[in-house]
């Protein structure tokens, strides 16, 4: 049996969390294997609206059995908040909600020292989510890190201590307030306490003897491919792999056990945050999108920048993840434009025109060139296959078919479960 892997192509918030929800049915295991809670995976069923953060998006479904993987950095403080919020579920979260020991914790200090990163920068800053994901991964290369099997030895203050003290340099050095920190210990050492009640366990393990049982995992990505450490546009990333690969190291799995490689993207792009955004729009365009598409980030409430679909961008996410079915999300949104742009190339100052995102290309000033298509421009409200699609967002989607060389297997036309149109 191999394992599936569900990532979105872009600056994240492609709406995986619909997706992973829409699918679980499917699966047996879902895991998330990077990432932390600057991640914001919405789902929306039985007119309830649910953000998880850390929390894989198979919790809902009570066969499921949910991972946090080894590669996820986890805030213990967020996750105890997390479990709380699903109270009203009445999910068996003991049974169904598995921790890696292996996973990193985030302590206070982690997002103490992010904000003084950011601060630092002035108006270079990244944009980070502030919730110490950059900082923490560092410590975890570093090999100064406390993972979450830690907590359970007779020695893990002792560490605590070990680290906060090389913190606390760092944070003296940016001569940053420590006013916040004896509250958030305070929170931090209850919320440990609570972890240890959860089950915390070897994670590659479970994962690998569960494809040897022949379950079904699907491996749940978090931010976007164009966030990936190695293959964004790096600074204005974030701190993990969060490519096809990252599902691997995350969790322990060889790949060639990856089975499908599912990507989600949405039929424009957003990004929240700083970098660049050849496609963005500055104008009453963008204002509209952000306003249809209710592009605020999931977790920091932060207005998400909006522009037209990236095709370089996006057959480039395609390349480095090995998809084989994608997934457009959000088409309902461009249901109020008569005419829809789709960019095919960049032009540099030299006026070449190209179609990849070479290193340098971050520093250069590129123009996108567009296609321009009519747009279908009414609601898709009733629509519930893809026969009843009009026919401009039928020569969208066999467009983008085209020039990405991998079918669009899934359109989604609104927030719901419900709203999910399979081809
Ligand atoms: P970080 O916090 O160190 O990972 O930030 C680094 C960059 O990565 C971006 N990033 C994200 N982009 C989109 N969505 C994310 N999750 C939330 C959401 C974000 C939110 O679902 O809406 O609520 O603002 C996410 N997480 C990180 C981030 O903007 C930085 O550019
Ligand atoms: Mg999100």
């Amino acid at each position: 049996m191999k394992m599936d892997v569900l990532l979105g192509l872009q600056w994240g918030d492609e709406g995986k969390g619909k997706i992973v929800d829409v699918l679980a049915p499917q699966y047996e295991v879902v895991a998330r294997f990077q990432g932390g809670p600057n991640a914001g995976h919405t789902l929306e069923f039985d007119g309830i609206k649910h953000v998880l953060h850390q929390i894989p998006s198979g919790i809902f479904r009570s066969q499921i059995l949910n991972i946090i993987g080894n590669g996820v950095v986890l805030d213990p403080i967020i996750l105890k908040k997390e479990i709380e919020g699903l109270g009203k579920f009445s999910i068996d979260y003991k049974k169904n909600l598995v921790v890696s020991k292996k996973a990193t914790i985030i302590i206070p200090t982690h997002k103490l020292l992010d904000a003084a990163y950011e601060q630092s920068k002035g108006d270079k800053k990244i944009g980070s989510t502030l919730k110490g994901i950059g900082p923490t991964y560092q410590d975890k290369i570093g090999r100064s890190a406390l993972r979450i099997g830690d907590i359970l030895s007779p020695d893990f203050k002792e560490k605590y201590e070990t680290l906060l003290a090389k913190h606390k340099t760092t944070l003296f050095f940016y001569d940053f307030s420590l006013d916040q920190l004896p509250e958030m210990e305070r929170q931090f050492f209850e919320a440990v306490e609570f972890i240890k009640s959860l089950n915390l366990i070897d994670s590659e393990y479970v994962v690998n003897e569960a494809l040897a049982e022949k379950k079904k995992i699907l491996a749940e990505g978090a931010q976007g491919s164009l966030l990936d450490i190695d293959f964004g546009s790096y600074p204005f990333v974030t701190s993990s792999n969060t490519m096809t690969a990252g599902a691997c190291t995350g969790l322990g799995v060889a790949p060639s056990r990856i089975g499908e490689v599912f990507g989600i993207f949405k039929a424009y792009c957003t990004r929240v945050g700083s970098g660049p955004f050849p496609t963005e729009l500055f104008d009453e365009t963008g204002e509209a999108m952000r306003k249809e598409g209710n592009e605020f980030g999931s977790t920091t409430g932060r207005p998400r920048r909006c522009g037209w679909l990236d095709l370089p961008a996006l057959k480039y996410s395609i390349m480095i993840n090995g998809v084989t079915q994608l997934f457009m999300m959000k088409a309902d949104v461009l249901n109020i434009f008569e005419e829809i742009l789709v960019c095919t190339h960049y032009e540099l100052p030299s006026e070449e025109k190209i179609d990849r995102l070479s290193f340098e290309i971050a520093e250069l000033d590129v123009k996108p060139v567009y296609r321009k298509m009519k747009g279908w421009n009414c609601s898709l409200k009733n629509v519930s296959s893809y026969d009843q699609f009009p026919d401009e967002l039928k020569d969208y989607v066999t467009f983008l078919e085209e020039e990405l060389q991998v079918p669009i297997k899934l359109v989604s036309v609104g927030p719901d479960r419900t709203q999910t149109i399979l081809r």
